[in-house]
C-alpha cells in the first residue's frame, strides 16, 4: 500500500535551517541534507512516500514548516539532529505535540545517536530515536507505525525506544555496502545544478573535536568505507544523463574524499582516470585532508584538474602545531602549506576549515594563526579569524574540557558554552568574532569570487546579479582581496596584541573598514552587472549598515 492513498499515513522527514534566516546570510545557498534525500530514495522501494522539509535547501525557516506540518496532520514526523539546531527542534517538537498528540516523532543523525539514551529520557514527545545509520531500520520502523507490515521491535537494529519504565537500546545499525546506496543527485536535478554527492563514510583520522570517530565506533564499524569507482561514476553518468545538456558541478562533501593510504588515494585515481578516458564533461569539488593533498603528489592533482576538479575543501583549523597535536589532527602546519602550494600550482581553489579560538589559545598562537592564513592567501575569509572550536558530546574535545570545567550547560546534548582559560583571550575573541553575520554575507561573496576567478568561469552569480568575468573585474577583486586581507591583519594583531580595553572599539573600527571597503569595491564592479533580477541589493543593504555603525560610533 503506498502510504500517499492515506492522507493520516503521511510521513515526513525534516531538517531544520541551519542559518535561520537572517538578514545577512539570505544568500547563503546550502547543500541539501544528504542523509535524510537517501532516506526517502531508500523508501521508496518499500513503496512509502516520504516528504522531506529541508529548511536550508527547500528555503523554510521554522514557523513556514510548522505550519506546514499542522496543516498536513501526518502520521509520522522524523527530525535530523545537530547541536545546534537540536533547541530549536525540541521546541518545534513541544508546538507540534500539543496540536497533534497523535503523531510519532523520530530523532535521527549523528548528533541524536551519539546522544540518545539522555534524550529519549528528557524529551518525553520523542517516541523513536535510531542510533546509526538507518537505511535499513527507518523503512522497518515506518512498515510497522503504519501497519504495513509488522516487525518486532528487538530485531530493528539501532532502535531506541521505551517500554513500559525502561528504555531500551538495540545495537546500532550500519549500511554494509555504500555501493547499494540510492543515486542522492538525481532528485537534486530539478532544484539546482550543483550536486551533492557522498562517496564515502568515516575517516581515516581522529580529530579530538570531530563526531565522526566516535560516531562510526559507536555503530559499531570505525573502518574508513567507500564506493567503488565504477559507483561513483555510474552516479556521475545518470547525473549528467539525466539533466539535459545542463552545465553540472558534482560536490563530495564526504569527511573524507581521499582516505591517506596508497589503496584509497588509487580508488580516488581511478575516479579520475574514468571521468577522462570516457570524455565525462563535469565539474568536481571534492573534501579531503592537507596530508592526503601532499602524499597524492602533484601528479595526481593536474590530473584532477584535467578531469575537472575545481576545488578541494581541506581542514587546515590551525596555524600553530601546538594546537594542531591538542585538536590530534594528522596534517601538521607545513603540511598545510605545501597542499596550497600543490593545489596553487594546479590551479584549484582551495576552501578551508579554520578554527582560530580553543579555551587554550594564547597571543602567540593567535598571531600564529593570522600568520598562516596570510601564507595560505585565506585572511580576507572573515569566518577564519572568528570561528571557535566545538565541543560536541562525544568527542574527546567534550571529555577534555568537561574535565577541566571549561564547559557551561544544561545537557550535553543542548547548546554548550566554552570557557577560556585566560579571560583576556575570551576578550580578543568578542571583539574578533562579534561582527560574524554581516562578515559572513561577505564572506560568501568572496568565497563565490575566489572561486569563480580561480577556475576561469565567464560570469558570477551573486545576490540575484550576475557578473561578467572580464580581466578588469578580475584585478579589481583581486586588490579588494588584498585590501581585505590587510584590513584584518592590521586591526586584528592589534587586537591580539592590545592588553587595554579599548579592543572592542578596534573590533567595529575593524567592521567598518571591511565594510567601507567592500561598498567601494561593490560601487566598481557595478559596470560588470549583465544580468539584474530585482532592484534590492547587497550594497544598499551593506552601505545602511556602514552607516548605522559609524553613527553608533
Ligand atoms: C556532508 C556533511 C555536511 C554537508 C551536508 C550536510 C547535510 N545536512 O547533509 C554540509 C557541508 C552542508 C554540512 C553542514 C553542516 N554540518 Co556537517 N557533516 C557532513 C558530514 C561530513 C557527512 C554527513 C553525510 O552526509 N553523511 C552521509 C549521510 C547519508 O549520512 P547522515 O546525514 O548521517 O544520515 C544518516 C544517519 O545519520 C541517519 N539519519 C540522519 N538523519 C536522520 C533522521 C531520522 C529521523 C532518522 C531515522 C535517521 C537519520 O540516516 C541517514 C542514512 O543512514 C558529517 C560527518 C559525519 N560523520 O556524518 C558532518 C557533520 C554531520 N556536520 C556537522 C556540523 C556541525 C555541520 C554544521 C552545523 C556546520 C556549521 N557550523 O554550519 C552544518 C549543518 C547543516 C545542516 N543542518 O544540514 C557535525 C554534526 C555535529 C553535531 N553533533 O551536531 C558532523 C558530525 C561533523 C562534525 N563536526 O563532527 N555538513
Ligand atoms: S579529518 Fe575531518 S572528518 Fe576526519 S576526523 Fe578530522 S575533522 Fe573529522
Amino acid at each position: 500500500m503506498n502510504n500517499k492513498e492515506d492522507h493520516n499515513n503521511r510521513v515526513f522527514l525534516v531538517n531544520l535551517s541551519t542559518i535561520n534566516f537572517t538578514k545577512y546570510n539570505k544568500q547563503y545557498l546550502p547543500l541539501p541534507h544528504l542523509g535524510i534525500l537517501c532516506l526517502k530514495e531508500i523508501a521508496k522501494n518499500y513503496d512509502i512516500d516520504i516528504e522531506v522539509l529541508d529548511g536550508d535547501f527547500n528555503n523554510l525557516n521554522d514557523e513556514k514548516i510548522l505550519k506546514m506540518i499542522l496543516k498536513a496532520k501526518p502520521k509520522v514526523i522524523g527530525f535530523s539532529t545537530f547541536q545546534n539546531i537540536i533547541e530549536r527542534i525540541i521546541g518545534l517538537i513541544k508546538r507540534i505535540h500539543e496540536k497533534l498528540p497523535d503523531t510519532i516523532i523520530i530523532f535521527g543523525g549523528v548528533h541524536a545517536s551519539i546522544s540518545a539514551i539522555d534524550i529519549i529520557r528528557d524529551i518525553t514527545e520523542v517516541n523513536y530515536i535510531i542510533k546509526g545509520e538507518a537505511e535499513v531500520s527507518f523503512p522497518k520502523l515506518l512498515l510497522s507505525l503504519l501497519k504495513i507490515k509488522q516487525t518486532n521491535f528487538t530485531e530493528i537494529d539501532g532502535l531506541v525506544y521505551r517500554l513500559d519504565d525502561k528504555i531500551i537500546e538495540n545495537k546500532a545499525s550500519i549500511f554494509p555496502d555504500l555501493d547499494l546506496l540510492p543515486n542522492i543527485g538525481i532528485p537534486q536535478i530539478s532544484v539546482t545544478n550543483e550536486i551533492s554527492l557522498i562517496s564515502s563514510r568515516g575517516c581515516v583520522s581522529n580529530c579530538s573535536f570531530c563526531c565522526t570517530p566516535y560516531y562510526m565506533k559507536l555503530i559499531g564499524n570505525s573502518i574508513y568505507r567507500y564506493q567503488s569507482p565504477e559507483k561513483v561514476i555510474n552516479d556521475i553518468t545518470q547525473i549528467i544523463q539525466s539533466s539535459e545538456n545542463k552545465e553540472i558541478s558534482i560536490y563530495f562533501p564526504d569527511s573524507d574524499f581521499l582516505g591517506i593510504n596508497d589503496k584509497t588515494i588509487e580508488r580516488a585515481s581511478k575516479i579520475a582516470d574514468s571521468i577522462l578516458s570516457n570524455k565525462i564533461i563535469v565539474e568536481i569539488k571534492i573534501a579531503c585532508q592537507a596530508k592526503a593533498i601532499v602524499k597524492a603528489g602533484i601528479e595526481f592533482w593536474k590530473k584532477w584538474a584535467k578531469a575537472g576538479l575545481t576545488m578541494v575543501f581541506c581542514g587546515f583549523e590551525s596555524g600553530s602545531d601546538e594546537d594542531l597535536a591538542y585538536y590530534n589532527k594528522s596534517s601538521s602546519v607545513n603540511d598545510g602549506l605545501e597542499a596550497y602550494r600543490i593545489l596553487s600550482e594546479c590551479n584549484i581553489c582551495l576552501h578551508i576549515g579554520f578554527i582560530m579560538f580553543n579555551p587554550y589559545s594564547n597571543e602567540e598562537k593567535l598571531l600564529k594563526n593570522i600568520n598562516f592564513l596570510k601564507e595560505v592567501d585565506q585572511l580576507h575569509i572573515y569566518g577564519n579569524i572568528s570561528r571557535e572550536v566545538s565541543a560536541y558530546p562525544g568527542t574527546k574535545i567534550f571529555q577534555d574540557l568537561e574535565a577541566n570545567k571549561l564547559l557551561s550547560f544544561n545537557k550535553p546534548y543542548l547548546a554548550i558554552q566554552i570557557n577560556y582559560k585566560n579571560k583576556s583571550i575570551e576578550d580578543i575573541k568578542m571583539a574578533l568574532c562579534s561582527h560574524s553575520p554581516e562578515q559572513m554575507y561577505v564572506d560568501f561573496l568572496c568565497y563565490k569570487f575566489d572561486f569563480a576567478i580561480g577556475s576561469y568561469k565567464k560570469t558570477i552569480p551573486f545576490n540575484k546579479y550576475i557578473y561578467k568575468v572580464d580581466e578588469v573585474l578580475s584585478k579589481t577583486y583581486l586588490n579588494y582581496k588584498k585590501d581585505r586581507a590587510n584590513i584584518i591583519e592590521s586591526y586584528a594583531t592589534k587586537i591580539i596584541k592590545s592588553f587595554n580595553e579599548n579592543i572592542n572599539d578596534i573590533g567595529n573600527e575593524m567592521n567598518c573598514a571591511l565594510l567601507k571597503r567592500h561598498q567601494e569595491f561593490m560601487s566598481n564592479i557595478r559596470n560588470n552587472i549583465s544580468i539584474t533580477k530585482t532592484k534590492t541589493n547587497l550594497s544598499s543593504l551593506l552601505l545602511s549598515f556602514v552607516k548605522k555603525k559609524i553613527v553608533i560610533q
